[in-house]
């Protein structure tokens, strides 16, 4: 009897089976977390050459770089066919929690780029109803406050999230991200557009306008694809 794969294992097997949807000599859209740094990983180990990648942060944009890989600025590009990124929770629609890696803004700017998206995953991110992971939002640091007591008027407690010295963390992009526990978000569209359009918002986690066009669930029995 195998014993069952580890979530890192998981996310191993996922990253290879993502590798069937790179065509070569073409520019990919490449996300941000631990399950992307392994697809940059697989990539770089599969020989395939691209024309280059456009990157949803700093962490990605230095693992590319060192995989040899060209990172081409976002505004230089017109237009991606894939945008491949990973998932903090993911539902049966392909709407997704996304931000846990604090890259959430820039994630959504070169998925914005992308004809398709990709989600690769374990398994452990399937879930029927979004908001039990803390949905991320990065916000400019002025509105936190204001933006906390709007949550909690929607039964969310949101909190300023904190680096590992105790100070508010700062994203690439010189922002502060609030994290909301205690959400059910049974309608993941009207609340992208409601927290979206409040002033001081950057960017909130949901990505259902920029939901999964396919995505690869990483399982004890192999890969799952959902579409
Ligand atoms: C990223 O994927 C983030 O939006 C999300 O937090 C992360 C999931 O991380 P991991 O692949 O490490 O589980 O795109």
């Amino acid at each position: 009897m195998q014993p069952p794969l580890s979530q890192d294992a998981l996310k191993a097997q996922v990253a290879q089976a993502a590798l069937a949807y790179v065509r070569p000599d073409t520019i990919l859209g490449v996300g941000t977390g631990s399950t992307v740094n392994k697809f940059i990983d697989a990539l770089a180990a599969s020989g395939i050459r691209l024309r280059g990648a456009v990157s949803s942060s700093d962490a990605t944009t230095a693992r590319l770089q060192a995989a040899g890989i060209a990172v081409l600025p976002a505004d230089q590009v017109q237009a991606l066919e894939w945008y491949i990124d990973g998932a903090d929770e993911i539902d049966g629609q392909g709407c997704m929690i996304k931000g846990g890696g604090a890259a959430l803004t820039r994630e959504k700017i070169v998925a914005d780029l992308a004809a398709k998206f990709l989600c690769i995953a374990d398994a452990s991110k399937r879930v029927q109803v979004l908001g039990t992971f803390p949905l991320p939002v990065e916000v400019i640091p002025m509105a936190s406050a204001n933006i906390i007591r709007r949550f909690a008027r929607l039964g969310g407690q949101a909190s300023v999230r904190l680096n590992p010295q105790g100070h508010p963390l700062v994203t690439d992009n010189g922002q502060h991200i609030v994290d909301v526990r205690g959400l059910r978000i049974t309608a993941p569209l009207a609340l992208e557009d409601e927290v979206s359009a409040w002033p001081g918002v950057v960017t909130v986690g949901i990505f259902a306008h920029h939901r999964a066009s396919v995505c690869l669930l990483g399982a004890p029995h192999g890969v799952q694809t959902l579409r």
